[in-house]
């Protein structure tokens, strides 16, 4: 299926897998909606995006966790941008990596406001028009972390074992309408995701990934191009990949 013209929402695009899909897609020649909250960040992917190709890209200063603001950026939208293709679900973070009974609650509300609030309300602020215009597809972020919870990290295997539940959730409620939804799944990509885990701490979070080949973030982009551009009546319900060096979310094999 062509990309080329398609409006393409990706939350989250200021970095990391975000702005990888951005720049995915505009080699595609898609119009590229970009939302994040560090307004800088999203400016250069934007400018990025258009030196790759993208049609045009219309920036949106946006936090997921707010109702009004995800509801309002997109009834605000101008006409020419209203009319979304491919939503991408992609904010989203991890805080802290703590034994569950030991847990700080302000890192729960914020994964929880974000990785699974957060993507309802986009999901519920986008989805009607495209049920409306009878067309689009929605991606949605998951992770191997979804799949298997590990130690200490209770809250964000669950924020994300939410999102395979609303995933396919979603899927069936759109069942007799043509807009596809997909959950991408990946193990561990190297992003700013273990500096925002650990708030800055970049020796541990460089520990992380010690010993393996992590995913890039371009690996993950390259997989939500793919499922989005399968012919329409082809929905990819979900996508699980890992490095080599990962099994699930519990089992790596790291080289000294
Ligand atoms: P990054 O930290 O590099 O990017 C996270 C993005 O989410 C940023 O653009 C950030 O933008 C945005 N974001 C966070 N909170 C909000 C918010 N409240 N409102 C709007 N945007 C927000 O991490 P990744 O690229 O790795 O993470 C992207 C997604 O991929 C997440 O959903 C993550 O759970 C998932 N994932 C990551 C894996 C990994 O190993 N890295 C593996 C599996 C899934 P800003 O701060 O500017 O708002
Ligand atoms: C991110 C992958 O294993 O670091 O979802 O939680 S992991």
């Amino acid at each position: 299926m062509s990309l080329k013209g398609k409006i393409v929402f990706i939350t989250g695009a200021s970095s990391g897998i975000g702005a990888a899909t951005a720049l995915a897609f505009a080699a595609k020649g898609t119009r590229l909606l970009l939302a994040a909250r560090r307004a800088g960040k999203l400016a250069q992917v934007a400018s990025v995006a258009l030196e790759s190709g993208a049609a045009q890209v219309h920036s949106i200063d946006l936090d997921v966790r707010n109702h009004r603001a995800v509801q309002n950026a997109i009834d605000t939208l101008p006409p020419e941008w209203a009319e979304i293709d491919i939503l991408v679900n992609n904010a989203g973070l991890s805080r802290g990596l703590d034994k569950l009974y030991m847990g700080n609650i302000e890192d729960w509300d914020e994964m929880i406001d974000t990785n699974v609030k957060g993507l309802l309300y986009v999901s519920r602020a986008v989805v009607p028009g495209m049920v409306v215009r009878g067309r689009g597809h929605v991606v949605n972020l998951g992770s191997t972390a979804g799949e298997i919870t590990y130690p200490n990290g209770a809250v964000y295997c669950a924020s994300k074992a939410a999102e395979r539940a609303i995933n396919d959730g979603l899927r069936q409620d759109l069942l007799g309408t043509p807009v596809r939804v997909t959950t991408i799944d990946p193990g561990m990509v190297e992003t700013d995701f273990s500096l925002v885990r650990f708030r800055g701490d970049e020796e541990r979070a460089a520990k992380v990934y010690k010993g393996i080949t992590p995913l890039a973030p371009e690996d993950v982009a390259d997989a939500i191009v793919w499922a989005v551009s399968r012919p329409a009546h082809v929905n990819i319900a979900r996508v699980s990949l890992t490095s080599v060096h990962q099994a699930n979310s519990l089992l790596f094999h790291r080289q000294p």
